[in-house]
């Protein structure tokens, strides 16, 4: 049985890629809605809605485990998939505030994202629900995801963009910065430079990686054989660039795509 992990479009192709990395022997089914994407604007209902169509598509591929690796997703429609799910769900947001407490000394935590996640307060929330002394600043990042896509990782357009989003955060004093989109970690080290050494990036993939490791110990559903896994990819479309995007999000080469068209 494979792990079935969705999101919006290619960006939880980072989670995939840091599962592949932890969990070399399982076997992955993802879901990509590339033809709806970005959710990061969207209406609550409508991101509900598609959210359950896809829980649905991947639940009929008999997955043992749901990963929501898209934040917008996870911060609007993670209630809706636990309550239609037989397997375990687990997403991204849990799986970051948990790191972030963790990594945080101070308690002064930091949290960027798309307007629906940072709009939606998710991570507060369950920041506040590990550690209640916790103080949370949020900011909206909208221009990253497409400056990302773009390919512009260390760019000086990038580089502006993030000094002027993150300015306020840093005035924060804050000691962790969430990574809360799927799309950051690809910008990790100018996010790093931009906020100085002194501060801790918790990226939200890696911090899922970690949270599935235990889960499937846990729960004793760790893929015991150690044949080489097969991964395989559903998008509702294959928009330009496509390939090359999710190749770099991925780390290694995309074959096994099909498209469902919905
Ligand atoms: N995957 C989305 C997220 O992690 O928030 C980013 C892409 C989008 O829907 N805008």
């Amino acid at each position: 049985q494979a792990i079935g992990v969705f999101d919006s479009g290619i960006g939880g192709l980072t989670v995939v890629r840091a599962l592949m990395e932890r969990l070399p022997f399982e076997n992955i089914v993802y879901f990509g809605d590339t033809a709806r994407v970005p959710y990061g604007v969207k209406s609550v209902e409508t991101i509900a809605h598609y959210t359950t169509q896809i829980a649905q598509f991947l639940l009929e591929k008999n997955v043992k485990l749901l990963i929501i690796a898209c934040n917008t997703m996870a911060a609007v429609a993670a209630q809706t998939v636990r309550d239609m799910s037989p397997v375990p769900v687990l997403d991204v947001i849990e799986a970051g505030a948990w790191a972030a407490v963790q990594a945080s000394k101070t308690h002064q935590i930091g949290v960027i994202g798309t307007p629906t996640t940072v709009n939606s307060n998710t991570y507060a929330r369950a920041i506040h629900d590990l550690t209640q002394d916790a103080r949370i600043y949020s900011q909206a990042c909208p221009l990253f995801v497409p400056l990302v896509e773009e390919g512009w990782l260390d760019h000086p357009v990038t580089r502006l963009t993030a000094q002027e989003y993150l300015k306020p955060v840093i005035a924060e004093h804050i000691d962790t910065l969430v990574l809360g989109c799927t799309h950051y970690p690809l910008i990790k080290p100018l996010l790093q430079e931009v906020m100085g050494e002194g501060v801790k990036l918790v990226d939200s993939a890696e911090a899922m990686a970690n949270r599935t490791a235990a889960l499937l110990a846990e729960l004793n559903l760790a893929n015991t054989s150690h044949a080489l896994p097969h991964y395989e990819y559903y998008v509702t479309d294959v928009p330009v660039k496509f390939q090359t995007i999710g190749e770099r999000f991925l780390g290694r080469s995309l074959s096994h795509l099909h498209v469902v068209k919905w």
